[in-house]
Protein backbone atom coordinates (compact mmCIF):
# COMPACT_ATOMS: atom_id res chain seq x y z
CA UNK A 1 0.00 0.00 0.00
CA UNK A 2 1.32 3.38 -0.70
CA UNK A 3 2.08 6.04 1.70
CA UNK A 4 -1.10 8.19 2.36
CA UNK A 5 -1.06 12.35 1.95
CA UNK A 6 -2.75 14.98 3.01
CA UNK A 7 -4.68 16.72 0.19
CA UNK A 8 -6.69 19.05 2.52
CA UNK A 9 -7.49 20.36 6.17
CA UNK A 10 -9.75 22.51 7.12
CA UNK A 11 -11.20 24.06 10.87
CA UNK A 12 -14.45 24.75 12.01
CA UNK A 13 -16.06 26.55 14.89
CA UNK A 14 -17.90 23.88 17.08
CA UNK A 15 -18.72 23.96 20.29
CA UNK A 16 -17.45 22.81 23.53
CA UNK A 17 -19.33 21.28 26.35
CA UNK A 18 -19.53 24.53 28.49
CA UNK A 19 -21.21 26.04 25.19
CA UNK A 20 -18.35 28.14 24.41
CA UNK A 21 -16.46 27.80 20.56
CA UNK A 22 -13.97 25.64 20.01
CA UNK A 23 -11.52 24.55 17.25
CA UNK A 24 -12.34 20.99 15.18
CA UNK A 25 -9.64 20.38 12.35
CA UNK A 26 -10.04 17.84 9.58
CA UNK A 27 -7.59 15.99 7.38
CA UNK A 28 -8.65 14.45 4.32
CA UNK A 29 -6.12 11.80 2.56
CA UNK A 30 -5.03 11.08 -1.08
CA UNK A 31 -6.16 7.50 -0.08
CA UNK A 32 -9.62 8.89 0.33
CA UNK A 33 -10.18 8.51 4.26
CA UNK A 34 -11.16 11.96 6.71
CA UNK A 35 -10.82 12.09 10.49
CA UNK A 36 -11.60 15.24 12.61
CA UNK A 37 -10.71 16.04 15.89
CA UNK A 38 -12.14 18.15 18.25
CA UNK A 39 -10.19 20.24 21.08
CA UNK A 40 -10.69 21.25 24.62
CA UNK A 41 -10.63 23.60 26.76
CA UNK A 42 -9.62 24.40 30.48
CA UNK A 43 -11.02 26.83 33.12
CA UNK A 44 -8.41 26.41 35.83
CA UNK A 45 -5.05 26.99 33.70
CA UNK A 46 -1.71 27.01 34.09
CA UNK A 47 -0.13 30.28 33.28
CA UNK A 48 2.71 28.51 31.15
CA UNK A 49 0.40 26.56 29.04
CA UNK A 50 0.80 26.69 25.52
CA UNK A 51 -1.71 29.87 24.41
CA UNK A 52 -4.91 28.98 22.61
CA UNK A 53 -5.51 31.37 19.62
CA UNK A 54 -9.05 32.87 20.39
CA UNK A 55 -10.53 35.52 18.46
CA UNK A 56 -10.79 38.54 21.29
CA UNK A 57 -13.42 40.34 19.52
CA UNK A 58 -17.43 41.17 20.59
CA UNK A 59 -18.87 37.54 19.74
CA UNK A 60 -18.91 34.79 21.84
CA UNK A 61 -17.19 37.17 24.31
CA UNK A 62 -13.40 36.85 22.49
CA UNK A 63 -14.20 33.07 22.62
CA UNK A 64 -14.38 32.56 18.78
CA UNK A 65 -12.24 31.10 16.93
CA UNK A 66 -12.36 32.27 13.15
CA UNK A 67 -9.01 33.33 13.71
CA UNK A 68 -6.98 29.91 13.94
CA UNK A 69 -9.47 28.38 10.86
CA UNK A 70 -7.85 31.63 8.92
CA UNK A 71 -4.87 30.48 9.89
CA UNK A 72 -5.41 26.88 8.90
CA UNK A 73 -6.48 28.51 5.27
CA UNK A 74 -3.82 30.44 4.75
CA UNK A 75 -0.87 29.44 6.75
CA UNK A 76 -1.35 25.41 7.51
CA UNK A 77 -2.86 24.15 4.56
CA UNK A 78 -0.35 25.52 1.91
CA UNK A 79 2.40 23.84 4.08
CA UNK A 80 1.18 20.49 4.04
CA UNK A 81 -0.33 19.83 0.82
CA UNK A 82 1.12 16.26 -0.23
CA UNK A 83 2.83 15.89 3.43
CA UNK A 84 2.83 12.26 4.02
CA UNK A 85 0.46 11.64 6.81
CA UNK A 86 2.41 8.62 8.53
CA UNK A 87 5.11 10.93 9.36
CA UNK A 88 3.80 12.73 12.91
CA UNK A 89 6.98 13.43 14.47
CA UNK A 90 8.33 15.43 11.10
CA UNK A 91 4.63 16.39 10.85
CA UNK A 92 4.26 18.28 14.52
CA UNK A 93 7.87 19.71 13.80
CA UNK A 94 7.24 21.50 11.05
CA UNK A 95 4.20 22.71 13.04
CA UNK A 96 6.73 24.02 15.91
CA UNK A 97 8.84 25.93 12.62
CA UNK A 98 6.16 27.33 11.71
CA UNK A 99 4.74 28.60 14.68
CA UNK A 100 8.38 30.03 15.81
CA UNK A 101 7.62 30.91 18.99
CA UNK A 102 7.93 29.63 23.12
CA UNK A 103 4.29 28.88 23.40
CA UNK A 104 2.72 28.56 20.39
CA UNK A 105 1.24 31.65 20.47
CA UNK A 106 1.48 32.52 16.89
CA UNK A 107 -0.26 29.28 15.33
CA UNK A 108 -2.22 29.25 18.52
CA UNK A 109 -1.91 25.41 20.37
CA UNK A 110 -5.55 24.49 19.78
CA UNK A 111 -4.75 25.56 15.83
CA UNK A 112 -1.75 23.32 16.44
CA UNK A 113 -3.15 20.23 18.32
CA UNK A 114 -6.26 20.34 15.79
CA UNK A 115 -3.96 19.60 12.92
CA UNK A 116 -1.49 17.06 14.94
CA UNK A 117 -4.25 14.70 16.12
CA UNK A 118 -6.30 14.61 13.13
CA UNK A 119 -3.72 13.70 10.83
CA UNK A 120 -2.56 10.64 13.54
CA UNK A 121 -6.69 10.23 13.00
CA UNK A 122 -6.58 10.02 9.45
CA UNK A 123 -3.32 8.08 9.06
CA UNK A 124 -4.43 5.53 11.32
CA UNK A 125 -8.25 5.19 9.35
CA UNK A 126 -5.59 4.98 6.25
CA UNK A 127 -4.24 1.94 7.78
CA UNK A 128 -6.59 0.58 8.87
CA UNK A 129 -5.61 0.16 12.36
CA UNK A 130 -7.15 0.98 15.96
CA UNK A 131 -5.45 4.52 16.95
CA UNK A 132 -4.24 3.24 19.38
CA UNK A 133 -1.92 0.38 17.85
CA UNK A 134 -1.09 2.92 15.19
CA UNK A 135 0.21 5.27 18.17
CA UNK A 136 1.46 2.53 20.39
CA UNK A 137 2.87 0.42 17.32
CA UNK A 138 1.39 -2.30 19.55
CA UNK A 139 3.80 -2.18 22.31
CA UNK A 140 1.44 -1.18 25.06
CA UNK A 141 -0.87 -3.74 26.70
CA UNK A 142 -2.12 -1.39 29.64
CA UNK A 143 -6.08 0.20 30.03
CA UNK A 144 -5.80 3.17 32.61
CA UNK A 145 -7.11 3.21 36.13
CA UNK A 146 -9.60 5.58 35.90
CA UNK A 147 -10.36 8.58 38.20
CA UNK A 148 -13.66 9.20 38.61
CA UNK A 149 -14.41 12.89 39.51
CA UNK A 150 -17.74 12.92 41.26
CA UNK A 151 -18.05 15.98 43.68
CA UNK A 152 -17.19 19.58 41.37
CA UNK A 153 -15.99 22.52 43.66
CA UNK A 154 -13.01 25.47 42.61
CA UNK A 155 -13.63 27.09 39.37
CA UNK A 156 -16.08 24.23 37.77
CA UNK A 157 -18.96 24.57 39.98
CA UNK A 158 -20.76 27.20 42.52
CA UNK A 159 -20.45 24.78 45.22
CA UNK A 160 -18.23 27.38 47.24
CA UNK A 161 -16.41 23.56 48.00
CA UNK A 162 -12.33 24.82 47.91
CA UNK A 163 -11.21 21.98 46.47
CA UNK A 164 -12.04 21.56 42.16
CA UNK A 165 -12.39 17.72 41.91
CA UNK A 166 -12.91 14.81 44.31
CA UNK A 167 -11.89 11.63 42.83
CA UNK A 168 -13.31 8.20 42.98
CA UNK A 169 -9.90 5.64 42.14
CA UNK A 170 -11.14 1.87 41.68
CA UNK A 171 -8.09 0.27 41.44
CA UNK A 172 -9.19 -3.10 42.78
CA UNK A 173 -11.64 -3.71 39.95
CA UNK A 174 -10.91 -6.81 37.74
CA UNK A 175 -10.76 -4.67 34.40
CA UNK A 176 -12.10 -1.41 32.84
CA UNK A 177 -15.55 -2.79 32.71
CA UNK A 178 -15.44 -3.40 36.40
CA UNK A 179 -13.67 -0.35 36.92
CA UNK A 180 -16.70 1.55 35.33
CA UNK A 181 -19.20 -0.71 37.21
CA UNK A 182 -17.70 0.68 40.87
CA UNK A 183 -17.65 4.28 39.83
CA UNK A 184 -21.28 4.39 38.03
CA UNK A 185 -22.83 2.32 41.57
CA UNK A 186 -20.79 4.88 43.77
CA UNK A 187 -22.21 7.39 41.88
CA UNK A 188 -25.89 6.72 42.10
CA UNK A 189 -25.44 6.15 46.11
CA UNK A 190 -23.99 9.60 46.31
CA UNK A 191 -26.39 11.34 44.50
CA UNK A 192 -29.01 8.88 47.00
CA UNK A 193 -27.31 10.46 50.35
CA UNK A 194 -27.26 13.73 48.83
CA UNK A 195 -31.27 13.91 48.22
CA UNK A 196 -31.73 12.12 51.79
CA UNK A 197 -29.42 14.75 52.99
CA UNK A 198 -31.61 17.35 51.27
CA UNK A 199 -28.51 18.71 49.73
CA UNK A 200 -28.54 19.46 45.15
CA UNK A 201 -27.90 17.31 43.37
CA UNK A 202 -27.20 19.31 40.32
CA UNK A 203 -23.76 18.78 38.63
CA UNK A 204 -20.49 21.18 37.80
CA UNK A 205 -18.79 21.27 34.54
CA UNK A 206 -17.12 17.77 34.46
CA UNK A 207 -20.63 15.80 35.42
CA UNK A 208 -19.62 15.36 39.34
CA UNK A 209 -22.44 16.64 42.00
CA UNK A 210 -22.27 20.03 43.21
CA UNK A 211 -22.98 20.49 46.68
CA UNK A 212 -23.26 23.74 48.99
CA UNK A 213 -21.39 21.97 51.80
CA UNK A 214 -19.03 23.61 53.83
CA UNK A 215 -17.17 20.73 55.48
CA UNK A 216 -14.68 18.60 53.99
CA UNK A 217 -14.56 16.12 56.42
CA UNK A 218 -18.56 15.52 55.32
CA UNK A 219 -17.40 14.87 51.78
CA UNK A 220 -15.39 12.49 52.65
CA UNK A 221 -17.61 10.55 54.95
CA UNK A 222 -20.10 10.84 52.05
CA UNK A 223 -17.47 9.59 49.64
CA UNK A 224 -16.94 6.52 51.87
CA UNK A 225 -20.93 5.95 53.06
CA UNK A 226 -21.31 5.67 49.24
CA UNK A 227 -18.78 3.09 48.79
CA UNK A 228 -20.22 1.15 51.60
CA UNK A 229 -23.52 1.41 50.13
CA UNK A 230 -22.15 -0.18 46.63
CA UNK A 231 -20.60 -3.04 48.70
CA UNK A 232 -17.21 -1.49 48.16
CA UNK A 233 -14.35 -1.62 51.03
CA UNK A 234 -12.53 2.03 50.51
CA UNK A 235 -9.24 1.74 50.46
CA UNK A 236 -8.89 -2.30 48.75
CA UNK A 237 -11.59 -1.66 46.05
CA UNK A 238 -11.74 2.02 45.71
CA UNK A 239 -9.36 5.10 47.08
CA UNK A 240 -10.25 8.67 47.00
CA UNK A 241 -8.13 11.37 45.08
CA UNK A 242 -8.37 15.17 45.25
CA UNK A 243 -7.44 17.71 42.32
CA UNK A 244 -7.25 21.23 44.67
CA UNK A 245 -6.13 23.20 41.81
CA UNK A 246 -4.94 25.19 44.18
CA UNK A 247 -3.64 27.79 41.69
CA UNK A 248 -7.08 29.21 41.89
CA UNK A 249 -6.78 29.85 45.33
CA UNK A 250 -3.31 31.38 45.41
CA UNK A 251 -3.61 35.24 47.31
CA UNK A 252 0.07 36.66 47.35
CA UNK A 253 2.45 33.81 48.73
CA UNK A 254 -0.68 32.25 50.90
CA UNK A 255 -4.47 30.40 50.28
CA UNK A 256 -7.66 31.74 50.53
CA UNK A 257 -9.29 28.43 51.38
CA UNK A 258 -13.10 30.12 52.14
CA UNK A 259 -14.02 33.64 52.97
CA UNK A 260 -12.12 33.99 56.26
CA UNK A 261 -9.19 31.09 56.02
CA UNK A 262 -6.35 31.98 54.50
CA UNK A 263 -3.52 29.02 54.95
CA UNK A 264 0.19 29.05 54.10
CA UNK A 265 1.84 26.27 52.46
CA UNK A 266 2.79 24.84 55.34
CA UNK A 267 -0.98 24.56 56.73
CA UNK A 268 -2.19 22.99 53.12
CA UNK A 269 0.52 20.22 53.60
CA UNK A 270 -0.58 19.91 56.98
CA UNK A 271 -4.26 19.77 55.96
CA UNK A 272 -3.42 17.31 53.43
CA UNK A 273 -1.40 15.19 55.98
CA UNK A 274 -4.32 14.93 58.59
CA UNK A 275 -6.91 13.91 55.43
CA UNK A 276 -4.49 11.36 54.00
CA UNK A 277 -4.13 9.62 57.99
CA UNK A 278 -7.78 9.59 58.32
CA UNK A 279 -9.17 8.75 54.60
CA UNK A 280 -8.25 6.46 51.50
CA UNK A 281 -6.66 9.10 50.04
CA UNK A 282 -4.31 8.33 47.46
CA UNK A 283 -3.41 10.99 45.48
CA UNK A 284 -3.13 14.39 45.56
CA UNK A 285 -3.28 16.95 42.13
CA UNK A 286 -2.08 20.01 42.47
CA UNK A 287 -2.31 20.49 46.21
CA UNK A 288 0.10 24.05 45.67
CA UNK A 289 0.06 26.37 43.52
CA UNK A 290 2.79 26.24 39.83
CA UNK A 291 5.01 29.50 41.38
CA UNK A 292 5.05 27.26 45.40
CA UNK A 293 8.17 25.15 44.42
CA UNK A 294 9.68 25.06 47.47
CA UNK A 295 6.17 23.52 48.93
CA UNK A 296 6.26 21.28 46.41
CA UNK A 297 9.19 19.67 47.73
CA UNK A 298 7.91 19.51 51.29
CA UNK A 299 4.68 18.16 50.27
CA UNK A 300 6.54 15.12 48.30
CA UNK A 301 9.12 14.83 51.26
CA UNK A 302 6.29 14.51 53.64
CA UNK A 303 3.60 12.43 51.23
CA UNK A 304 5.51 11.30 48.47
CA UNK A 305 5.26 7.70 49.99
CA UNK A 306 1.91 7.21 50.77
CA UNK A 307 0.03 9.36 48.32
CA UNK A 308 0.56 10.08 44.83
CA UNK A 309 1.87 13.24 44.51
CA UNK A 310 0.63 14.86 40.82
CA UNK A 311 1.56 18.29 39.12
CA UNK A 312 -0.86 19.74 36.91
CA UNK A 313 -0.46 23.39 36.47
CA UNK A 314 3.28 23.25 37.46
CA UNK A 315 3.93 21.30 34.61
CA UNK A 316 1.84 21.47 32.11
CA UNK A 317 2.74 18.65 30.23
CA UNK A 318 6.01 20.41 29.45
CA UNK A 319 9.80 18.76 29.13
CA UNK A 320 11.25 21.04 30.42
CA UNK A 321 9.16 22.21 33.99
CA UNK A 322 8.66 17.78 34.38
CA UNK A 323 12.40 17.39 33.96
CA UNK A 324 12.61 20.10 37.14
CA UNK A 325 10.28 18.47 38.93
CA UNK A 326 12.45 15.52 38.60
CA UNK A 327 15.61 17.03 39.65
CA UNK A 328 14.22 18.88 42.25
CA UNK A 329 11.91 15.95 43.81
CA UNK A 330 8.71 18.02 43.66
CA UNK A 331 5.89 15.57 42.94
CA UNK A 332 6.12 11.47 42.08
CA UNK A 333 3.84 11.89 39.23
CA UNK A 334 2.30 14.59 36.33
CA UNK A 335 -0.91 15.07 34.87
CA UNK A 336 -0.85 15.09 31.16
CA UNK A 337 -3.05 17.35 28.65
CA UNK A 338 -2.25 17.16 25.09
CA UNK A 339 -3.35 20.52 24.81
CA UNK A 340 -1.57 21.99 27.14
CA UNK A 341 1.82 21.35 25.39
CA UNK A 342 0.06 21.38 21.86
CA UNK A 343 1.50 18.65 19.69
CA UNK A 344 1.45 14.36 19.43
CA UNK A 345 4.76 14.02 19.55
CA UNK A 346 6.04 16.53 22.82
CA UNK A 347 3.20 14.83 24.63
CA UNK A 348 4.50 11.46 24.23
CA UNK A 349 8.51 13.14 24.87
CA UNK A 350 6.55 14.23 28.41
CA UNK A 351 4.86 10.87 29.37
CA UNK A 352 8.69 9.56 28.30
CA UNK A 353 10.59 11.19 30.68
CA UNK A 354 7.96 11.00 33.42
CA UNK A 355 8.08 7.18 32.90
CA UNK A 356 11.94 6.96 33.11
CA UNK A 357 12.05 8.52 36.45
CA UNK A 358 9.76 5.90 37.56
CA UNK A 359 6.83 9.05 37.66
CA UNK A 360 3.26 7.94 36.98
CA UNK A 361 1.16 9.24 34.16
CA UNK A 362 -2.36 10.61 34.39
CA UNK A 363 -3.89 11.38 30.84
CA UNK A 364 -6.64 14.25 31.61
CA UNK A 365 -9.95 15.53 29.45
CA UNK A 366 -10.13 19.47 30.39
CA UNK A 367 -13.14 20.69 31.90
CA UNK A 368 -14.63 22.23 28.67
CA UNK A 369 -14.87 19.02 26.14
CA UNK A 370 -15.94 17.52 23.06
CA UNK A 371 -16.76 14.23 21.65
CA UNK A 372 -13.44 13.32 20.37
CA UNK A 373 -11.82 10.19 22.33
CA UNK A 374 -8.41 10.53 21.11
CA UNK A 375 -7.24 10.91 24.54
CA UNK A 376 -8.42 7.50 25.10
CA UNK A 377 -6.06 5.76 22.86
CA UNK A 378 -3.19 8.32 23.90
CA UNK A 379 -3.51 7.16 27.50
CA UNK A 380 -3.53 3.26 26.22
CA UNK A 381 -0.91 3.71 23.19
CA UNK A 382 1.51 5.08 25.72
CA UNK A 383 0.54 2.61 28.79
CA UNK A 384 0.12 5.27 31.14
CA UNK A 385 -1.18 4.04 34.87
CA UNK A 386 -4.21 6.35 34.78
CA UNK A 387 -6.92 8.16 33.45
CA UNK A 388 -9.33 11.22 34.30
CA UNK A 389 -11.97 11.84 32.41
CA UNK A 390 -15.19 13.73 34.89
CA UNK A 391 -17.69 11.81 36.22
CA UNK A 392 -18.62 8.44 35.03
CA UNK A 393 -22.03 10.69 33.90
CA UNK A 394 -22.07 13.47 31.04
CA UNK A 395 -21.89 12.39 26.93
CA UNK A 396 -18.58 14.04 26.57
CA UNK A 397 -17.17 12.71 29.66
CA UNK A 398 -18.48 9.09 28.65
CA UNK A 399 -17.67 8.98 25.31
CA UNK A 400 -13.89 8.34 26.73
CA UNK A 401 -14.79 6.05 29.29
CA UNK A 402 -16.83 3.98 26.61
CA UNK A 403 -13.86 3.98 23.97
CA UNK A 404 -11.56 2.43 26.73
CA UNK A 405 -14.43 -0.71 27.40
CA UNK A 406 -14.77 -0.92 23.29
CA UNK A 407 -10.85 -0.98 23.42
CA UNK A 408 -11.01 -3.82 26.48
CA UNK A 409 -14.06 -5.82 24.81
CA UNK A 410 -12.45 -5.75 20.86
CA UNK A 411 -8.94 -6.27 22.13
CA UNK A 412 -8.30 -9.63 24.80
CA UNK A 413 -4.17 -8.86 25.19
CA UNK A 414 -5.27 -5.18 27.01
CA UNK A 415 -4.80 -5.77 30.52
CA UNK A 416 -6.18 -3.66 33.26
CA UNK A 417 -3.61 -1.58 35.55
CA UNK A 418 -5.59 -1.83 38.71
CA UNK A 419 -3.70 -0.87 41.71
CA UNK A 420 -0.02 -1.91 39.46
CA UNK A 421 0.83 1.38 39.98
CA UNK A 422 0.41 2.49 43.03
CA UNK A 423 1.55 -0.51 45.68
CA UNK A 424 5.54 0.83 44.51
CA UNK A 425 3.73 3.78 46.61
CA UNK A 426 3.11 1.70 49.59
CA UNK A 427 -0.35 0.86 49.59
CA UNK A 428 0.11 -2.46 52.26
CA UNK A 429 1.81 0.00 54.28
C1 LIG B 1 -7.72 19.97 35.81
C2 LIG B 1 -8.62 20.10 34.61
C3 LIG B 1 -9.40 18.88 34.25
P1 LIG B 1 -9.28 22.38 33.54
O1 LIG B 1 -7.48 20.95 36.52
O2 LIG B 1 -7.13 18.92 36.03
O3 LIG B 1 -10.13 18.34 35.29
O4 LIG B 1 -9.43 21.24 34.68
O5 LIG B 1 -9.51 21.70 32.24
O6 LIG B 1 -10.32 23.40 33.88
O7 LIG B 1 -7.89 22.91 33.65
MG1 LIG C 1 -5.83 19.72 37.61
Amino acid sequence: MSIPVILDIRGFQIFDSRGWPTLAVEVSLDSGDRALAGIPAGASTGSREARELRDGDAAFSGRGVTKAIHIIDEIIRPAFIGFEATQQAQLDQRLLTLDGTPNKSRLGANTILGVSLATSLAAAQALKEPLYRYWGRGESRTLPTPQFNVINGGMHADSAIPVQEFLLIPGGASSFADAMRMGTDVYHALKTRLNKAGLRTAVGDEGGFAPRIDDIDQIFELLLNSMGDAGLRPGHDIAIGVDVAANSLRDGDHYRWSESVVLSSDQMIDQYTRWAQQYPLISIEDGLAEDDWTGWQQLTSRLGKRCQIVGDDIFVTHPDLVTRGIREQSANAVLIKLNQIGTVTETREVVNIAKQAGWNCVVSHRSGETCDTSLADFAVATGVSQVKSGAPARGERLAKYNRFLLMEAHDAELDYAGWRWYSPLGLDE
